[in-house]
């Protein structure tokens, strides 16, 4: 069977924003818009199918992107297949963001109007640099108090781009904003009707009409820069037609260099169908990218992949989900070729190969059954049984790994202890299967101690996970304090010897070897380094000794966290023809470890957040000499109307309860968001107290 859209007419796109921006309420309007939905409902949160997810509708904020499809016909052009994915705002769930982006060709990215560019906004904006997205810009809630058309621009161009310009303007704003004008056309575009589905032209108003033109031409002049042909029409004088114009502009947010700006109010109903032809004018087609970028795991050379149906089949893994009907969902991103159903695939990672037992497209928590996948296809299968997040799934004939998905480390942790024998069985398998979901979510337990403590990007995040391990798996579990991801590393260079012998009667134990460590820069994690010549250790043994460095660094030497961000070399030792074993050398090399790496000034590490604090202005001094006293370093102050933005760094550890004790220092009016920076090495008096275990 062929494929029914041709590429060209297909568009990947992701919603991306600050929290609560109106990225689901986008999403929602454009889903009525186009038909797929038949309600955009009351607009409150928790109401739209994309927020399925119970967590969601409680807390009314999206936990788990929403993939969903649909169809959109602009005037005069054929129609388009349009793959949406919906993102989460909130920094927890960061990792939704990342993977979604990261097979994505577009993205639509929504700005609360009323409040510029915000915290969360700038940190997906880079994100989206880092894949190289194109995107359009939305300013939605321009109905809001304090909503301005220069505010808004002025707040892009001074903490995102200098490129995004605008391609309409809201006519009016607060509660007298009343429609755009279309800046190519130079037509006023108002939305009457109860869901503003009737789209009127009018003239342009006679008070905006210096205003639009002067913006219109600013439009034509950043077109025109980015393509030759135009800049010399434009200098000669000659008339461009509005076609060559949205080809110019096409081809310049294709490549990133512009950014296209749309305004609205999804609560007015103002905006949606000029964003939905945005999407389909500006942003991407799969047609329009290189090809994908791998390499063949068999020779380690780089390979490309067209996205063309008749390549080799090659897809990403972007996703697992578990869902309690169908079992586990993959959901993948074809790339090149096409996929039938029933067929067998290769995971070029693991090595083996899957069975495509059925294909789905999503629509949220929905499933349609579909025959065959094609390439710029975003889709999902069930019953993959070793499939991870990142894996490269291809022809078995044509292999292929393409590039990796990178996550951040979690910073933060929380102790869980079953509460009945029956939960401790139950809890392992939930716990396995919430993290083979979520690559940011890590779980350790001590098998000494019989502790298990889960980790994650925040103290949502690890709520939102004992929740689902509630309410999906049943699970009853005692749930400690939640305590701060520190780290250990070494500050200085040192060897030190390690020995575990004994031999005294019958078979002994021989075990010895010499360690040098180094410290590495923040972030590059940890190299063994082998320099063992002539046997003087023999090969069989490396490995041991390797993993007991390892199981030493994963204890730590000042306070039990894990050792990072360092080298160790073997680079000496000895061994004995009938007593050594690999018990022997392992423990060796991690006594060897303990001793260097204390020899070499093993300090602790904390996790730094990025934050940002939004307070009336008469609660500035107070939200000031709070932050000090959490050893907050204040970076930038900024007004905006009557309010303060304050931007520091501060240690995590500082921040539990945060938002209670905002709260009432602000009367409930301050708002704030944090993010994790880098890690940081914890001040001498402090790192005493949690190795003396009196800091809680
Ligand atoms: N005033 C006003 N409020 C709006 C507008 N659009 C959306 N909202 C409200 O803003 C809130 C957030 O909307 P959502 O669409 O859930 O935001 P989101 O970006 O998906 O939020 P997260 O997924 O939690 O990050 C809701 O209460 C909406 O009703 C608008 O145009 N004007
Ligand atoms: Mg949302």
């Amino acid at each position: 069977m062929p494929r029914i859209y041709p590429l060209e007419k297909i568009r990947d796109i992701g919603i991306i924003a600050h929290i609560s921006a109106g990225k689901t309420t986008t999403s929602t309007c454009i889903l009525y818009h186009t038909g797929k939905v038949h309600k955009i409902g009351t607009l409150e949160k928790g109401t739209t199918p994309l927020d399925w997810m119970v967590q969601s509708q409680e807390r009314a904020m999206t936990i788990m992107a929403a993939a969903t499809t649909t169809y959109w016909k602009p005037e005069g052009k054929d129609e388009y297949q349009i793959n949406i994915i919906d993102t989460p705002g909130h920094i927890d769930f960061t990792a939704e963001v990342q993977r979604s982006l990261r097979v994505l060709d577009g993205a639509v990215v929504v700005f609360d109007g009323g409040a510029g560019v915000q915290s969360q906004s700038e940190t997906v904006w880079r994100q989206a640099d880092q894949f190289n997205v194109p995107r359009v810009c939305f300013v939605n809630k321009m109905d809001k108090v304090g909503a301005d058309f220069e505010m808004n621009l002025d707040s892009i161009s001074k903490r995102l781009t200098q490129n995004a310009i605008p391609v309409q303007i809201p006519i009016g704003a607060e509660e007298n904003l009343s429609g755009v004008i279309d800046l190519l056309k130079m037509k006023a575009l108002k939305f009457e009707g109860t869901e503003g589905e009737i789209l009127k032209e009018e003239d342009v108003p006679e008070d905006l009409k210096a205003k639009a033109q002067e913006w219109r031409k600013k439009l034509i002049e950043k077109i025109v820069a980015e393509d030759n042909v135009l800049l010399e029409k434009y200098l000669e004088g000659k008339e461009i037609s509005i076609e060559e114009l949205k080809a110019g502009l096409r081809k310049a947010t294709v490549s990133c260099h512009l950014f296209p700006v749309f305004w609205g109010s999804l609560f007015k109903r103002i905006g949606v169908q000029p964003l939905i032809d945005a999407i389909v004018y500006y942003l991407p087609s799969p047609a329009d990218l290189p090809p994908i970028k791998g390499t063949d795991p068999k020779t380690g050379k780089e390979v490309e992949r067209k996205p063309e149906d008749t390549e080799p089949l090659s897809a990403l893994a972007f996703k697992i989900m578990t869902d309690p009907f169908v079992g586990t969902l993959t959901f993948f991103r074809i790339y090149s070729g096409h996929l039938v159903r029933g067929s067998y695939v290769l995971n070029s990672i693991t090595g083996e190969k899957e069975r495509i037992g059925r294909i789905l497209r999503m629509h949220a928590d929905e499933r349609t059954d579909l025959e065959e996948g094609f390439a710029g296809d975003i889709l999902a299968t069930v019953g993959l049984k070793n499939t991870s997040t990142g894996n490269t799934l291809c022809d078995e004939n044509s292999p292929i790994v393409l590039e990796k998905i990178t996550f951040p480390e979690p910073v933060i942790g929380v102790k869980i202890e079953p509460k009945t024998k029956a939960d401790q069985e139950k809890m392992g398998i939930a716990l396995k299967k919430l993290a083979e979901e979520d690559p940011t979510f890590k779980i350790k337990s001590d098998l000494e101690t019989g502790e298990t403590v889960i980790s994650g990007m925040g103290e949502l995040h690890l709520e939102i996970i004992i929740d689902r391990m509630k309410r999906e798996f049943k699970v009853e579990a005692n749930v400690g304090r939640p305590q701060v991801a520190y780290k250990e590393t070494i500050k200085g260079e040192a060897e030190a010897e390690g020995k575990y012998i004994k031999q005294s009667g019958g078979r002994g134990q021989y075990g010895h070897v010499w360690l040098r460590v180094k410290p590495k820069e923040r972030g590059q994690g940890f190299e063994f380094i082998d320099e063992i010549k002539g046997g003087i250790i023999p090969r069989e043994f490396i490995p041991a000794i390797e993993k007991g460095v390892k199981e030493a660094m994963d204890k730590g030497v000042v306070a039990g966290y894990p050792l990072v961000d360092m080298e160790a070399a073997l680079y000496d030792g000895s061994f004995h023809e009938v007593d050594s074993s690999e018990v022997a050398f392992k423990i060796a090399g991690s006594l060897a470890l303990q001793e260097a790496a204390k020899r070499a000034s093993a300090i602790l590490l904390e996790p730094i957040m990025k934050l940002e604090v939004i307070v009336p202005e008469e609660f500035f001094g107070d939200a000031i000499g709070d932050l000090s006293a959490r050893r907050g370093k204040i970076e930038e102050t900024k007004d905006r109307l009557n309010l303060k933005i304050i931007n520091s760094k501060v240690p995590l550890s500082e921040m539990f309860g945060y938002a209670t004790s905002l709260r009432s220092l602000t009367e409930g009016r301050g708002t704030f968001t944090m993010e994790f920076d880098h890690y940081e090495e914890v001040p001498a008096s402090i790192a005493k107290e949690i190795v003396e275990g009196k800091r809680k």
